[in-house]
C-alpha cells in the first residue's frame, strides 16, 4: 500500500438502518461498483461488507451492515450482534432512513442504540427521488433533534445529494493512512461477491419462503484465457425449496443462472460459464457450525 500524502484523511463509516432503507444501494453508488447485493427483501445483506472510496483528499471505508431487527432465530441474532459491534468499531455513523416511509419502532430501536455511542452520527434521509410527503422528513428531523445529529437528504438510486453527503463525511474524518490500496473497492474476495450475486437472483426470482433459508457456496473457479468457469452450490433446508429453485423442467435454475452469470461478467469484466447445483441441508440456519462453514462470520 502506498503512503498517503500529508494531511490525507481516512476512516471507517458505519452504515446503519433498518432493513430495506437502501444501505447496500447507497454503498454501491458511493464506491461506483456493485459490490453489495440489493433487493426489496429484508435481510438481503448477511455479512459485514466494506466498500472503499478513495478520493484525492480522503479514503472513506463504508461498512455495510445487515439491517437491525428483532431476531427470530440464530442467524438473526448473529446479524444483530454484528450491527451492534459495527456501531462502536467505526469513526462515523451514517444512520439511513427511508424518507418514503414513516419512522417506525425499528428506527426508534436504532436511535436508542445510537444515543449511547460517542461517535458522530449523521442522519441520512434516503429515497428523495420517490418522496411525495415532506411531512415524513419532519418526523425524522424531530427524532434526531434531541441529539443534534446533522441531516443530509439524498437518493442512493440516482446519486442525487451524494456529493454533499461525501463532503460532510470527510469533515468528520481524522488525518490517517490508506487502509487499503487506492484502487480497491471492497475488502471482500471476488468469490464471495460471486456467491452473493447468485443469492441476489434467488431473492429476486423465487417465492417468499425460499430466500431466507438459502446459502450459496462457490466451489470452484477456473480461469481460462477466454472464459472463467464457476461451479457453485445453492444450499436449502427442504426438498420443497429445492423443487422451487429448480423449477419446472429446470426453468427457474436456468433463469437464476443466466441472470447471475450476467452480473458476474460485469464484476470480472470477462466471460463467465456458470454451473449451479442445489443441495438440501436441513436446518443450516440453526447451526453455528454450518454458518461458519458456509462463510458467515458468527
Ligand atoms: P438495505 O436492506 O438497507 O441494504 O436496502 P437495499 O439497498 O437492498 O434496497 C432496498 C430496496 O430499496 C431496493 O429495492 C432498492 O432498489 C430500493 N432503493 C434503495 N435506495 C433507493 C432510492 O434512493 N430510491 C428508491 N426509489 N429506491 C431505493
Ligand atoms: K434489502
Ligand atoms: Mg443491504
Amino acid at each position: 500500500i502506498p503512503q498517503a500524502p500529508t494531511g490525507y484523511k481516512s476512516g471507517f463509516i458505519g452504515i446503519i438502518g433498518r432493513p430495506n432503507v437502501g444501505k447496500s444501494t447507497l454503498m454501491n453508488q458511493l464506491v461506483g461498483q456493485k459490490i453489495a447485493i440489493t433487493s426489496p427483501v429484508a435481510q438481503t445483506t448477511r455479512n459485514r461488507l466494506q466498500g472503499i472510496l478513495t478520493t484525492p483528499e480522503a479514503q472513506l471505508i463504508f461498512v455495510d451492515t445487515p439491517g437491525i431487527h428483532k431476531p427470530h432465530h440464530q442467524l438473526g441474532e448473529v446479524l444483530v450482534r454484528n450491527a451492534r459491534i459495527a456501531i462502536d468499531a467505526v469513526d462515523v455513523i451514517l444512520f439511513v432512513v427511508d424518507g418514503t416511509q414513516p419512522a417506525g419502532g425499528g428506527d426508534r430501536f436504532i436511535i436508542d442504540l445510537l444515543s449511547r455511542t460517542e461517535n458522530p452520527v449523521i442522519l441520512g434521509i434516503n429515497k428523495i427521488d420517490q418522496q411525495a410527503d415532506s411531512q415524513l422528513d419532519r418526523t425524522y428531523e424531530d427524532l434526531a433533534a434531541p441529539y443534534q445529529w446533522q441531516i443530509v437528504k439524498f437518493s442512493a438510486l440516482t446519486g442525487n445529494g451524494l456529493d454533499t453527503l461525501q463532503q460532510l463525511l470527510v469533515t468528520h474524518l481524522e488525518p490517517g493512512p490508506y487502509y487499503y490500496p487506492p484502487d480497491l473497492v471492497t475488502d471482500q474476495p471476488e468469490r464471495f461477491i460471486m456467491g452473493e450475486l447468485i443469492r441476489e437472483q434467488i431473492l429476486l426470482l423465487t417465492r417468499e419462503e425460499v430466500p431466507h433459508s438459502v446459502a450459496v457456496t462457490i466451489d470452484r473457479v477456473e480461469e481460462d484465457t477466454t472464459i472463467t468457469r464457476v461451479l457453485a452450490t445453492i444450499h436449502v433446508e427442504r426438498d420443497s425449496q429445492k423443487g422451487i429453485l429448480i423449477g419446472k423442467g429446470g426453468t427457474m435454475l436456468k433463469a437464476i443462472g443466466s441472470a447471475a452469470r450476467e452480473q458476474m461478467q460485469k464484476l470480472i469484466a470477462g466471460k463467465v460459464y456458470l454451473e449451479l447445483f442445489v443441495k438440501v441441508q436441513p436446518k443450516w440456519r440453526q447451526s453455528r457450525f454450518r454458518l461458519s462453514e458456509l462463510g458467515y462470520r458468527v
